[in-house]
């Protein structure tokens, strides 16, 4: 009984959605783990210097991997979502992130730097346009860079949709996702003072910009194994520890605060949403996963009902990690459709 109820379910799934998996299918998985033939550090002005690698195939279709936080930087397994035979990939690790310099800082460090510092890689690399593939921040600065360089991108692959809008902030760094993780959430509200807990982002801004080490350590491990532990459906302690790593975790708690204390430094609370019209045009598909706490659906169905041309995949048994089976199957089943664009 309960093994045929299971079928139903992922059959209305399949329906719903139409362009998963079929029933029998095995899921798809990374491909094989490839090293770089190029990389560089580029400057882009204002003291900050930014890491990039080619991998792949330097024929191949040009695409740009976006990495979440802001803050999060690249990592080698990030170009095994692209097959290397039919792609050139190039990764980028925005300002202050990964391998990318000064670490960790945050003058002249805005959405728009960004924006414009991809940009900058796409002229240096001479590349007329390429796809862009973002998860999370990374759907953030996706959409963000399209709006204002439409010409520039080929195709958008999305994923984890993140809109940077105020409301997302409050859900799940003041209220919201603590009612799914109230465990998790004891070790995030710890360095702050009852008294500042109006406030989360505030608080921790404080904290992760002291000059005492000690106080910014705290702060930034407490914000950071945050999002390590809510980002998947079931917790995984390899995947949560991961965000723990001492480098790791100044940059993306300190960065990621940075963006969010200024809601990414739009001009108004909705601004991808408002300027959506500039996007519409480009071959899109967004890819969520429905138990999403850090990102939740909401804001895929908002960009979904605004860009009804996208293709909207819902991954019924996923949360946020691009690293989920069911997330990693649909984005390398969109970068091979891509691929033929
Ligand atoms: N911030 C979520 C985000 O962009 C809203 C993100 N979460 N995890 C990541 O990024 C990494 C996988 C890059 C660490």
């Amino acid at each position: 009984m309960k093994f045929s109820l299971k079928i139903v379910v992922s059959a209305l799934v399949i329906v719903a959605t139409s362009n998963g998996p079929l029933l029998g299918d095995t899921l798809r998985t990374l491909y094989p783990e490839i090293e770089p033939y190029q990389t560089g550090m580029l400057a882009v002005g204002d003291n900050h210097t930014v890491y990039w690698e080619e991998s792949g195939n330097p024929e191949g279709k040009p695409v740009v991997f976006l990495h979440g936080g802001p803050g999060g930087g690249t990592e080698p397994s990030n170009r095994s979502f692209f097959d290397p035979t039919r792609y050139r990939i190039i990764l980028l690790d925005q300002r202050g992130s990964g391998k990318s310099l000064p670490f960790s800082s945050l003058e002249n460090n805005t959405t728009w730097h960004l924006v414009e510092d991809i940009e900058r890689l796409r002229t240096h690399l001479a590349i007329d346009s390429w796809v862009v593939f973002g998860g999370s921040w990374g759907s953030t600065l996706a959409l963000s860079y399209t709006i204002k360089h439409p010409e520039s991108v080929q195709g958008l692959i999305l994923r984890g949709i993140f809109l940077c809008r105020p409301q997302e902030e409050r859900w799940y760094y003041q209220e919201g996702a603590s009612y799914i993780f109230p465990d998790l959430w004891e070790a995030y509200k710890a360095p702050i003072p009852e008294d500042e807990r109006g406030n989360f982002i505030e608080a921790y801004y404080k904290r992760l910009t002291s000059d005492n080490v000690a106080i910014r350590q705290e702060a930034a491990h407490a914000w950071s194994n945050w999002e390590g532990g809510t980002s998947k459906l079931h917790f995984d302690r390899e995947y949560a520890e991961s965000f723990s790593g001492e480098d790791f975790a100044d940059a993306f708690a300190r960065i990621e605060c940075h963006y969010f204390v200024n809601d990414a430094f739009f001009e108004s609370d909705n601004w991808i949403l408002e300027n959506i019209d500039k996007v519409r045009s480009i071959p899109g598909v967004i890819i969520q996963g429905r138990y999403d706490v850090v990102c939740p659906m909401a804001s895929a169905w908002d960009l979904h009902r605004a860009w009804p041309e996208a293709r909207l995949e819902i991954i019924e048994d996923a949360g946020h990690s691009a690293t989920e089976v069911g997330i990693t199957d649909a984005l390398i089943r969109a970068t091979d459709r891509f691929a033929e664009l």
